[in-house]
């Protein structure tokens, strides 16, 4: 009796303790684990012995909670928060303005230093005591530092004489999400849409909230809340009420929502006959339509717009171009101080010109004529965020307009949220990437900073990869490229290794026998995924529509580019895009220098040899193999590497937990399948070109190009919805 009463009480317990506990890879990279090693946790229970938190705004209730959450699960002690400096203090949080004379004389600096948004760390350690003070002057910056110095802790370093100050590089550091108004996501691996538009004003999601501490503590600081296929009705007064209650959510986290602007809202939702960017009502529509939102979210941040591209509306159907439009939405928003984001993506089914060409010949004439609230958001490379491409050609063509960046972080092109590969590996390469636009050194970043040619606002732009999914994101380390995302658009000189370093001893642990090896398998995944799916520059052979898996066959598609056979232009004298003079000529687009190396197949660079070339079979490879040879064998690499992937992870269980070891297992063994499905469908299909035996050392394909060919994917995720 008594042992079943025990029982039962331990079930209860037990029970309790499982409610308590939110699941595996909600808490993202914000975990707050206890710090064990006895001289680190008593170096932070110095620091955090008094805590004082100066000021009383919603921002600075934002960083109470959040020390009121860390600090006791890192060092295992209650704290209280202190509303003035006294003797004891020892964390001394205050805006340069609040901090106390004495303070601030031994901080040594001036509130020049850190700008709107940067803040400064600083240790002051006397006989008695050891201090920290996060200053800023405002209190985001606070914000940023005091997550700084949480992070710093869950990374194990040493605090004793910290003196760090850091300041944002780039002023729009924003996530765009793809998301559609029936909760779909435009090549979305995670779930649903986060915003319950359903529930909205009245029911703010938990969700919502951890979602801005996430962002926040990487510094991102602007949504956009829909998919760039617009929907108008996100412009009713009905979603912008609920648009506004996401807007107040976010606030106190420094975040700035924009929305996706439909060009021909004022005909769909405003009852005109016209959008025609010169129609004086349809002007005043726009400025009316500014003036409504702002009255309900005064810190709006604008409207970011895809403008006659893959068939939705624009200036053009008026016979007016992109500085009409973007300039007449940008008239309504500058009152405000909101900008409009203009996309520069793409391409005419009435061009014949190469795809790769098109946005740089639609854009560039028109350097120095958009107003200078409007930004010209451009994707990474020239097509399409492909596992790999040269950066786009408009970096460094445009000195006269704000260039954002336009990255993809949900990986519609890199196996969805199936495949682990550490995104900012990609974003760094493209980045460090030189434009030689004003010559050597004229780096990507650069050009993004504005400190090349002096743009007087600057913008990174994530596709946000993020859903419901109980992790947020899919793939446990689709949370990396997330959070890398993040501290890139803050700083677009780190390093990607570092930054790998940072989130797996935040994420997981920070033990070196689990943080090298997998600080490596991150590092080299990238290089793993181009080699399986799209090597030496081959791009855009992804099945049609869903681009889940290849389809390099595909040909019957009704405009020419959208077929993979366009791309590859495999023959039976080569394979391979020919854009040098005697192709396309796409790289004219780039500076000479460039232009000239990527000229030459001796020159250019492997990695993109048939992005630029049309080349032989035969053609000699810098390591003597011929080409064939040479593509097969990349082919192989791809697949031993995702073989060496899974060996890495199963050595490093002890380290996590038997849940996360699990799903990433299952996860790897998902990749390792694809990646021979790609090595084989894409091997077979060229073999009936070149005409040639796999060299050795390359695996014989399990099925034939029939098989291959008839597999059919109705339902995979992500797909453009038809209503
Ligand atoms: C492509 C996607 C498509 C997007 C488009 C865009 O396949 O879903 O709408 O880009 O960026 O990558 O507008």
């Amino acid at each position: 009796m008594l042992l079943n009463r025990f029982f039962l009480v331990l079930v209860f317990f037990a029970y309790n303790l499982l409610l308590s506990q939110t699941p595996a890879g909600y808490e993202l990279w914000m975990d707050y684990k206890k710090v064990e090693m006895p001289s680190l946790s008593s170096q932070y229970s110095n620091i955090a012995n008094e805590v004082t938190v100066l000021g009383e705004g919603e921002t600075i209730q934002v960083i109470k909670n959040e020390l009121l959450l860390a600090l006791p699960q890192m060092l295992g002690s209650q704290f209280e928060i202190k509303k003035e400096v006294g003797e004891k203090s020892s964390m001394i949080i205050a805006t340069w303005a609040q901090l106390p004379q004495n303070i601030k004389k031994q901080i040594e600096l001036d509130d020049e230093s850190f700008g709107n948004e940067g803040f400064t760390l600083k240790s002051l350690n006397t006989k008695k005591a050891q201090k920290v003070i996060v200053t800023a002057n405002s209190e985001i910056g606070l914000l940023y530092g005091t997550f700084r110095l949480l992070a710093l802790m869950q990374q194990h370093s040493d605090l004793t004489n910290i003196n760090l100050v850091d300041t944002p590089k780039i002023d729009i550091r924003m996530l765009n999400h793809w998301d559609n108004l029936d909760r779909t996501v435009e090549r979305g691996y995670a779930g649903f849409s986060l915003w319950n538009w359903q529930k909205l004003p009245e029911f703010i999601d938990q969700r919502y909230v951890d979602y801005a501490r996430a962002n926040a503590s990487v510094g991102i600081n602007a949504v956009s809340l829909t998919n760039v296929n617009a929907n108008a009705l996100i412009l009713t007064p009905m979603y912008l009420e609920k648009v506004k209650a996401l807007a107040e959510t976010f606030r106190p986290y420094g975040i700035k929502v924009y929305l996706t602007a439909r060009f021909s809202a004022p005909i769909e939702i405003g009852g005109l006959e016209s959008a025609d960017p010169l129609n004086q009502k349809v002007i005043e529509w726009w400025q009316a339509k500014a003036d409504e939102i702002y009255d309900l979210i005064p810190d709006f941040g604008g409207f970011l717009v895809k403008a006659n591209s893959e068939g939705q509306p624009g200036p053009q159907n008026y016979d007016r171009n992109h500085v009409d439009g973007a300039n007449m939405m940008a008239k309504a928003l500058a009152p405000h101080k909101g900008n409009v984001i203009w996309r520069a993506f793409v391409y005419s089914e009435h061009d014949a010109d190469d795809r790769a060409k098109q946005a740089y010949s639609e854009f560039v004439p028109y350097d120095g004529q958009f107003l200078p609230n409007v930004l010209v958001q451009v994707k990474n490379g020239a097509i399409d965020f492909q596992p790999r491409e040269p950066f786009h050609p408009m970096f460094g063509a445009m000195s006269k307009t704000p260039i954002m960046m336009e990255f993809q972080i949900t990986k519609e092109y890199l196996g969805f949220s199936t495949h682990l590969v550490y995104l900012p590996k990609l974003y760094e390469e493209v980045l460090e990437a030189d434009t030689y636009q004003e010559g050597k050194g004229s780096t990507v970043a650069k050009v993004l900073d504005g400190s090349l040619q002096g743009q007087q606002i600057t913008g990174m732009a994530g596709v946000a990869n993020i859903g419901n999914d109980l992790n947020w994101t899919g793939h446990p380390f689709g949370q990396a490229d997330w959070y890398g995302f993040g501290r890139q658009a803050w700083n677009p000189y780190l390093d990607s290794e570092k930054i790998a370093d940072e989130w797996l001893r935040m994420t997981f642990s920070n033990d070196e026998k689990f943080v090298e090896p997998i600080k490596e398998m991150m590092v080299t995944s990238r290089e793993a995924v181009v080699n399986y799916m799209n090597p030496l520059g081959l791009h855009h052979i992804f099945d049609t529509g869903h681009h889940y898996g290849p389809g390099p066959w595909v040909s019957e598609l009704s405009r020419p580019e959208w077929n993979p056979v366009y791309y590859h232009q495999a023959d039976e004298n080569g394979i391979g895009f020919d854009r040098t003079p005697s192709g396309s000529n796409a790289t004219a687009q780039y500076a000479q220098p460039v232009a000239e190396m990527f000229n030459d197949p001796k020159t250019c660079p492997e990695e993109y040899l048939l992005w630029f070339h049309h080349l032989p079979w035969d053609y000699q490879l810098k390591n003597g193999e011929t080409l064939w040879n040479g593509l097969a064998r990349k082919y192989q690499e791809g697949v031993n590497q995702v073989a060496k992937m899974q060996k890495t992870w199963n050595q490093i269980k002890p380290y996590v937990s038997a849940e996360q070891h699990k799903e990433v297992n299952m996860l790897l063994t998902i990749q390792h399948k694809e990646a021979k499905w790609w090595r084989d469908a894409c091997l077979l299909y060229f073999q009936t070109f070149s005409k040639q035996e796999l060299p050795v050392g390359v695996e014989k394909p399990e099925h034939d190009l029939e098989y291959y060919k008839s597999l059919k994917f109705p339902f995979a995720p992500g797909i453009r919805p038809r209503w």
